[in-house]
């Protein structure tokens, strides 16, 4: 690994939804979602990810034209205060007038499937473009947890993923992949993919991860455990997945991931320091110096 690889990006979640499993829907007015955004800017977020629609397990979807209405006035006026946006949609309109208001960023969960224009409308613009495991809508997306080799067959269908997006026009250079944790996925499956990132990394795209909260982390805590306390536990994937090479993560508490993501930074650079010191004493005092005193 190497010491001086960038840390990952981490993207502040910002759920302008009223609904949001993980914010209960704090920051639906304009106010709160803007003052929100800037506080994890603040922190250290490098993005900001703005959604109007609820992913979590069994939710229903939202009308196209209150999603748009939810976020695009957040997105024009961090775009305007300077801060990189992404906007987290599976509709290729939303995305479009996001882009047009500023969004450099579309992080699109359904990878593409969920709207069939969703390729043409990243394929005309310049934005990066994450694609997100996905096998379904979130009402019916438990159903669809079947796997015999849960790595093999994300990794088969996000590669799938990126030949149909670069058909379609989308520079692959430009395409981020994301295992989608939590979507279609049970935590014995979310674990095997997060313990198989290098993996998915092989595939040649930038990799995301997004495992901030979600249930899987919640069973590693005491029953009753807040949501809140889930972050600990995110800030520890963050600062995995860092060293398996990730190049971004999608995380609520912005804070306690740059700290698990410095302490890994400062672990590797030690590691990598200790490693010179020794080969430079080996130098002097191994093989190198021992055959240097017999000529
Ligand atoms: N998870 C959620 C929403 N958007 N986007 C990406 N790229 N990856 C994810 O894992 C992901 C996502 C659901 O979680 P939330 O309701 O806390 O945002």
């Amino acid at each position: 690994m190497d010491p001086l690889r960038a840390r990952p990006l981490v993207l502040g979640i910002l759920n302008a939804t009223p609904d949001s499993f993980s914010d209960g829907g704090r920051h639906h007015g304009l106010d709160d979602a803007l003052a929100h955004a800037r506080r994890m800017v603040a922190a250290g977020a490098d993005v900001v990810d703005v959604g109007g629609e609820s992913t979590r397990p069994g939710a229903q979807r939202v009308d196209a034209d209150e999603e748009l209405a939810r976020v695009l006035p957040v997105v024009r006026e961090l775009a305007a205060e300077g801060i990189v946006v992404s906007v987290d949609t599976m509709r290729a309109a939303t995305a479009e007038a996001c882009l047009a208001a500023g969004a450099r960023i579309v992080n699109d969960v359904s990878g593409g499937l969920a709207d069939p224009r969703m390729a043409a409308t990243v394929a005309a613009s310049d934005a990066d473009y994450v694609a997100m495991h996905w096998r379904g809508h979130s009402d019916t997306m438990a159903t669809r947890a079947t796997y015999a080799d849960v790595v093999g067959e994300v990794r088969d269908e996000l590669r799938a993923r990126v030949d149909a997006l670069a058909a379609a026009g989308v520079d692959p250079a430009r395409i981020v992949l994301d295992p989608g944790l939590g979507f279609a996925k049970d935590a014995a499956h979310d674990w095997q993919l997060l313990g198989s990132l290098d993996r998915l990394a092989d595939l040649g795209q930038r990799v995301l991860v997004g495992a901030s909260r979600k249930r899987f982390l919640g069973r590693l805590l005491p029953d009753g455990a807040a949501l809140e306390e889930r972050d600990v536990p995110t800030a520890v994937v963050s600062a995995l997945s860092a060293r398996a090479g990730a190049w971004a993560v999608r995380v609520h508490d912005v804070a306690a991931t740059r700290a698990a993501l410095a302490v890994e930074a400062a672990w590797a650079r030690g590691r990598a320091e200790a490693a010179a010191s020794a080969g430079s004493a080996a130098a002097t005092t191994g093989p190198a110096a021992v055959a240097g005193l017999s000529e």
